[in-house]
């Protein structure tokens, strides 16, 4: 297996890079496993106050198309990415994502499981599912609405369409927006003023946060969204939908 998710640690911050560049850093199944590796080493590492999730030029263009198109439901539940994503969110201490370029599909998920979002001036955010015939898999359709609220979460998973980073700073999906060149360095700055503050009194406030604003339907709302993600991987429109992608056209969308 080819090492495609990097950790290194330092001053008290955990940096999870991704780097598969020649596919805008999509993810697969061999790279979420090492990502899911990576967590559980900064969850068992005590000098770890914050974790920053970066990746050079692109956040993520997503799940890997190519690596989908051909799965049926349940390839599409073996390859769902929730399992990973939930260990993000009940993490004791902060997660950053530091956003360069594309965060769109599952790399956009993997952004909401932070609890910060900091953008370049480049960052393009979004929820593209439903131009490949499928919908947001991996907790968008639980974290997103929480997070925008309910007609924006829609708008943006119903349109497919993705927002630059000024919009996504004016609908509260990212925190910050600063200079594509200063994205990590921001993160890294804000994560090593975590790092100063009380550690338990920082584990505890997220804890407290994430447990009224979360913990009662992320598990169950991942669940049930897994599920019936699944299952549109028995329909016509999604095999139209991800080959149009590779054959680098236009879907025709049938409705069955
Ligand atoms: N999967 C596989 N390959 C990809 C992906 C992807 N998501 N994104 C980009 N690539 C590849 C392209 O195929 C291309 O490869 P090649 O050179 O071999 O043709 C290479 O990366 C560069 O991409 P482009 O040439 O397309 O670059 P452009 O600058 O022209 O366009 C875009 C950039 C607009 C980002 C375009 O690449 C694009 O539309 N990508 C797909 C975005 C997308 O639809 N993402 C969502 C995927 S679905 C998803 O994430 C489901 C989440 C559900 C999660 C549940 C658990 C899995």
């Amino acid at each position: 297996m080819m090492t495609q998710a990097s950790l290194t640690i330092g001053e008290g911050v955990a940096l999870i890079s991704v780097e598969r560049p020649e596919a805008l850093n999509a993810l697969n199944r061999d790279i979420v496993d090492q990502i899911d590796v990576l967590i559980d080493r900064v969850a068992e590492d005590e000098s770890v106050r914050c974790l920053i999730l970066h990746s050079d030029r692109n956040f993520a263009a997503g799940a890997d198309i190519k690596a989908m198109a051909s799965c049926d439901e349940e390839g599409a539940k073996a390859f769902c990415f929730s399992p990973t994503y939930n260990k993000l969110t009940r993490l004791s201490v902060p997660v950053i994502a530091a956003i360069e370029g594309y965060a769109l599909g599952g790399g956009m998920e993997l952004a909401l499981t932070a609890d910060i979002r900091i953008a370049g001036e480049s960052a393009k955010m979004g929820f593209p599912e439903v131009t490949l015939g499928i919908f947001p898999g991996a907790g968008g359709t639980i974290r997103a609405p929480k997070l925008i609220g309910e007609a924006l979460a829609k708008e943006l998973i119903f349109t497919g369409d993705p927002i630059d980073a000024d919009r996504a700073l004016s609908i509260g999906l990212v925190n910050k927006v600063v200079d594509d060149d200063q994205v990590l360095e921001t993160a890294m700055k804000m994560a090593k003023r975590i790092a100063r503050r009380g550690p338990v009194a920082v584990r505890m406030a997220k804890d407290v946060i994430n447990r009224g604003l979360l913990d009662n339907n992320v598990e169950k709302g991942t669940e049930l969204e897994a599920e019936q993600w699944a299952k549109l991987f028995n329909t016509e429109d999604q095999k139209e939908g991800m080959k149009a992608f590779m054959e680098k056209r236009k879907p025709e969308f049938r409705n069955r």
